[in-house]
């Protein structure tokens, strides 16, 4: 009856081990963006939070609007269970989605998509963000409200005064 107990055991702990691996490979715990969460704001970078150390090679993570466009601005950078990608802020206001991909410890391959909404459009950093300088000043004065350019007609005035002042000029050597 005891090497029956000893059998059993055995049996149960190879059981266990076996399952173990298929229940050990990593899944994702949380996101910031959180999935389905709604922003003011573009974050400044996605992180990926998963319950277990991710292998560092062969992550990809891709931040998605609804037009398409791309806008996850680095590689992913994988430490431990975070995984974590740039942002150069983000479009217009709509759905975005991250879709991501990793390798768990265990080699299984764990993919999955979160669901993001922006409220606000938001500039990206290629987008001029600089107060008005000097340059703009040209244009400004150039043209008036409607479109209408003035430089023309400033030209006009030039070249009528620097007549003026040759003829002046020409009248006072003679
Ligand atoms: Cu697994």
């Amino acid at each position: 009856m005891k090497r029956l107990a000893v059998i059993a055991a055995a049996i149960l702990t190879a059981t266990a081990l076996s399952i173990a691996p298929a229940a050990a490979h990593a899944t994702l715990q949380s996101s910031n963006p959180a999935e389905n969460s709604v922003l003011d704001a573009a974050p400044d970078e996605v992180t990926l939070t998963f319950n277990q150390s991710v292998q560092s090679n062969f992550a990809t993570v891709t931040v998605v609007g609804a037009d398409g466009t791309q806008w996850a601005a680095s590689d992913p950078v994988v430490d431990g269970s975070t995984v974590t990608v740039d942002l150069d802020g983000l479009g217009a206001a709509g759905e975005y989605n991250i879709g991501y991909r990793v390798v768990s410890a265990d080699g299984h391959p764990i993919t999955g998509s979160i669901p993001f909404q922006l409220t606000q459009p938001s500039p990206t950093s290629a987008a001029p963000t600089a107060p008005a300088t000097t340059e703009t000043t040209p244009t400004a004065v150039e043209e008036t409200a409607s479109g209408f350019p003035l430089w023309p007609i400033g030209a006009a005035v030039a070249v009528v005064g620097a007549a003026g002042v040759l003829f002046a000029l020409r009248k006072r050597s003679n």
